[in-house]
């Protein structure tokens, strides 16, 4: 039997490679691993307990907040704030970027989150996710901008998915790796590691009840991977970003959430979806692109931009390019 390797001891191996890292990186992935534990035993209990439902706030996009996405929020928040190595936060949930609350205990990283994106799936049980991305603090001491870079200055991306089983995948920038939580220890063990994604795949997701809304380009493309010559393309559709990419990440295709003439900017949000996503594509071997320019190279404007994104294996990622460039 091969030897058992936990996230925390691959995150110390990986820090021991950079003899100058101090370790403030592995804290805070190690505490976002901790965070994604308790939102893990809270999702897989939530049919169980009277948890479900919506809470009366909204949140920033004007949808109702489900309890477990506050609840998500603030286990990522309290994981984070007393490490003593993170200057601010950013998450879907909260409106405003959130300073540390000890002012004194300011770190040099700046941490964005989706803390439970595809929450609309709760209460039918399906698949959900955390998303993650971290930044080096810029040395002008302006928080705000820091969580504000472009994506390729990402140090660190990943997401958490709440499955079958619940998996944590991230990337540094030298290659992705995939722990499986082991319910028994309470620890993520190694079990994808070095993941690439396939070339091409036969997988396409987008939601096509917005057909009628995309532009022509986007129309054409839908209609040729359908009567592709060489390959029987096939739709998978959840409706949950982190269980969609994590498919197509391990078995190759492509996710699209365009643009439309009702959603002119698609639905997902650059930051703390998009971009984390983005980093770990390409680190994979795949693309990420809005359409016209790689998500990675996009400097957000504020926190909660959304932006269209066409993720996932570089041959359905670069056709999408042709025929956006060939019919607009
Ligand atoms: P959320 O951040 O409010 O959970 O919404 C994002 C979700 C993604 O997980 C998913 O890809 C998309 O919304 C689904 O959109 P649609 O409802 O159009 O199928
Ligand atoms: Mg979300």
């Amino acid at each position: 039997m091969s030897e058992a390797v936990s996230l925390s001891r691959f995150i110390l191996q990986q820090q021991r490679k950079y003899p100058e890292a101090a370790g403030d990186f592995t804290l805070i992935l190690e505490q976002i691993a901790f965070a994604a534990k308790i939102i893990s035993r809270e999702v897989n209990k939530a049919g169980l307990v009277n948890i479900l439902g919506s809470v009366e706030s909204k949140n920033v996009h004007g949808e109702t907040q489900q309890k477990l996405d506050v609840y998500s929020n603030e286990q990522m928040v309290k994981a984070l704030d007393p490490t003593g190595k993170v200057c601010a936060m950013a998450s879907e949930e909260i409106e405003e970027m959130l300073p540390v609350s000890d002012k004194s205990l300011e770190g040099k990283y700046a941490v964005v989150f989706d803390p439970l994106d595809g929450s609309s799936n709760i209460d039918v049980n399906v698949s959900i996710g955390t998303i993650f991305g971290i930044y080096k603090r810029l040395d002008d001491n302006d928080c705000e901008k820091s969580l504000l870079q472009a994506g390729q200055s990402l140090v660190c991306a990943g997401y958490v998915i709440y499955g079958s089983s619940t998996m944590f995948v991230y990337t540094t920038g030298q290659g992705v790796n995939g722990f499986t939580l082991d319910p028994s220890i309470g620890e993520f063990l190694l079990s994808h590691p070095d993941i690439k994604i396939p070339e091409y795949g036969k997988i396409y997701s987008i939601n096509e009840s917005n057909y009628f809304r995309w532009p022509k380009g986007i129309q054409e493309y839908v209609n040729f991977i359908k009567q592709h010559p060489d390959r029987q393309y096939t739709l998978r559709w959840i409706g949950s970003l982190v269980a969609d990419f994590h498919r197509n990440l391990l078995k190759g295709g492509v996710f699209l959430y365009p643009e439309d003439s009702k959603n002119k900017n698609g639905k997902l949000r650059l930051v703390y979806e998009a971009n984390p996503m983005a980093f770990i594509v390409e680190n994979a071997g795949g693309m990420a692109t809005d359409g016209r320019q790689r998500i990675l190279d996009i400097k957000p404007e504020s926190l909660h931009q959304r932006v269209p994104l066409i993720i996932g294996s570089k041959y359905e990622v670069e056709k999408y390019l042709e025929f956006r460039e060939k019919y607009g």
